[in-house]
């Protein structure tokens, strides 16, 4: 076949292991040692993307988030800054698997009646993993051998990549596709709000870097900042290893503090994670005790302050406001939202992916994963509405400021995914007007004690799930032996489902008390056996 002629000849110098790969919630992970004939195929894979799309740039980011430094991974961006629609993700898994290449690029080029005569182009970013350059290498061979271009962005966080891509193919409506272009966009919005505020004290900001690329961007960031925040970045890579003992999932899974930092009560302290699309705030109160701030936390605030500016505005919508969680979203976050705040409340499936196309159907969709990964996405009917309000309101009036201070909020928002430096932006300027302290941001509601597990079984697969992984239909009686465990327990709830990311199963439990709910996950996770 001459047009994967080359393709199949430089795969020749790209090995593929004796391994399964499968594209999973986040692309494909493994051991760093495994991947490089993936790395190379999926720069095949992104030239037939672009190709696919009209010559719209296709991104490819080599991170493997949380995992440990020997880990990586690569996954696809799609035109709009989103994850790769799920339906190409079988053919990246066929390609990783391939024993022939061309046949497999063949069969994608005839089921989407791929154009060949459309140019390509790739955009491609790494974390700080040192195995990521050679990685870049292989992506770039790949890219070259089925004739695409690239443009290599070089070290990046997760989300700033995803930015790039939607910049580049909506001819800068979204701002400029270059890094610089990144934090003029954001830290304009930023000092926007600040100025609208009418305050001019400086919050101290303890910031834990996952010793990843987090850390390096957010100083990048704060130089773009006028002096309006001061943040001290801890684990910022120049000791620690990536996500050793640090970092958001670290912080998360272990609700303790991450080593690397000191850290006195009262303190503002927020962690990312190893690529730095999730961020967590936590602190010690009076008592000296560790609490955390997760995703659900950040939701909720947002969606508050989203919801005080529409109404100020008055504007009516027809999809509304509202709010996307997953099943491992806390209880009392679930109810706070719904009854306090009195915004509706969907759940999708866990992974990024499901959540974020589930807000897409709402005009303001709020959508977070506790363990801090989320963001906002808003109807161009909304933004229309709000730049209405601007342009013809009177600049003194409740609804101009309102109408202002939301059109600001956008900009703020990356709204292409998660986005650690953007997430904190926004939580800085919500607590900034409210005059909140971390404290007073805990005590909105009080989360239920929590507790996730991880069992390995030997095939994962058997468990099956449905309502939004919320109960399981497989194997036979499991979910009627939950059932009953949790019927032991006080405001209790459990659910089990398999990990996309990782070779284990997950169980997660609530319950009234730190003691209940450490028993019922231990009593759920013997049964998964
Ligand atoms: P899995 O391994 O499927 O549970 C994990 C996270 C997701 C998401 C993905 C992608 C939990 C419980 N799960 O998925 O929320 O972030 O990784 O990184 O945190
Ligand atoms: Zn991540």
């Amino acid at each position: 076949d001459p047009l994967f002629q080359k393709a199949a000849e430089v795969s020749k110098q790209h090995p593929k292991p004796d391994i399964k790969f499968s594209y999973g919630t986040a692309g494909f992970r493994a051991l760093a040692d495994n991947l490089d004939s993936v790395m190379f195929r999926m720069g095949l894979l992104a030239v037939l993307r672009s190709k696919a799309k009209n010559g719209q740039v296709i991104g490819v980011v080599v991170t493997a988030s949380h995992n440990p430094v020997h880990d990586n991974g690569v996954k696809l961006v799609d035109p709009f800054g989103e994850m790769l629609q799920p339906s190409w993700e079988r053919h990246a898994s066929e390609l990783a698997n391939a024993q022939d290449v061309a046949e497999v690029l063949r069969g994608v080029v005839t089921e989407h009646s791929v154009d060949w005569n459309v140019p390509a182009k790739v955009f491609i970013a790494r974390d700080t993993r040192p195995s990521g350059k050679q990685f870049v290498q292989a992506l770039v061979e790949g890219v070259e051998a089925l004739g695409g271009s690239h443009q290599d962005y070089g070290v990046l966080a997760t989300p700033q990549l995803h930015y790039m891509v939607r910049c580049a193919n909506t001819a800068g409506e979204y701002g400029e596709a270059t890094e610089e272009g990144y934090y003029h966009k954001i830290s304009k919005a930023f000092l926007h709000l600040r100025s609208l505020s009418g305050k001019t004290d400086v919050p101290v900001i303890k910031l834990d870097g996952a010793n990843g690329v987090g850390a390096l961007k957010i100083k990048e960031m704060a130089q773009h900042l006028n002096g309006t925040l001061s943040i001290w970045v801890c684990n910022d890579g120049s000791t620690g290893k990536l996500n050793e003992k640090c970092g958001a999932d670290f912080v998360k899974l272990h609700q303790c503090a991450p080593e690397g930092m000191v850290i006195t009560p009262g303190d503002r302290c927020v962690t990312f994670d190893g690529d730095a699309d999730r961020v967590l705030y936590f602190y010690f109160n009076k008592e000296n005790k560790f609490c955390l701030l997760d995703g659900d936390r950040i939701a909720t605030l947002m969606v508050g302050y989203l919801k005080d500016k529409l109404d100020k505005t008055g504007v009516s919508l027809e999809r509304g406001l509202g709010i996307v969680q997953t099943a491992y979203a806390n209880g009392s976050s679930t109810s706070y939202a719904e009854s306090t705040l009195g915004v509706p409340v969907a759940c999708a499936k866990t992974g990024v992916k499901h959540v974020h196309h589930k807000a897409e159907e709402f005009d303001i969709g709020v959508y977070f994963e506790a363990n801090g990964h989320g963001t906002v996405l808003f109807t161009k009917d909304v933004v229309d509405k709000m730049k209405a309000i601007v342009q013809d309101s009177d600049a003194s009036t409740e609804r101009h400021k309102a109408a202002e201070k939301f059109l600001s909020m956008v900009d703020l928002i990356n709204q292409t995914v998660g986005d650690a430096m953007s997430d904190m932006l926004v939580v800085e300027t919500i607590l900034y007007e409210k005059g909140w302290s971390l404290d007073d941001w805990g005590a909105a509601y009080t989360d239920l004690p929590n507790r996730q597990r991880k069992v390995t079984i030997k095939d994962r697969t058997v468990i099956k799930t449905t309502d939004s992984e919320r109960k399981t239909t497989a194997p036979e009686g499991l979910q009627e032996e939950i059932d009953k465990l949790v019927a032991g327990y006080k405001s209790a709830r459990s659910f089990v489902r398999p990990s996309g990311t990782e070779d284990v199963v997950r169980v997660y439990a609530e319950a009234d008390t730190r003691e209940a709910v450490d028993s019922l996950a231990r009593e759920v996770s013997q049964i998964v056996y």
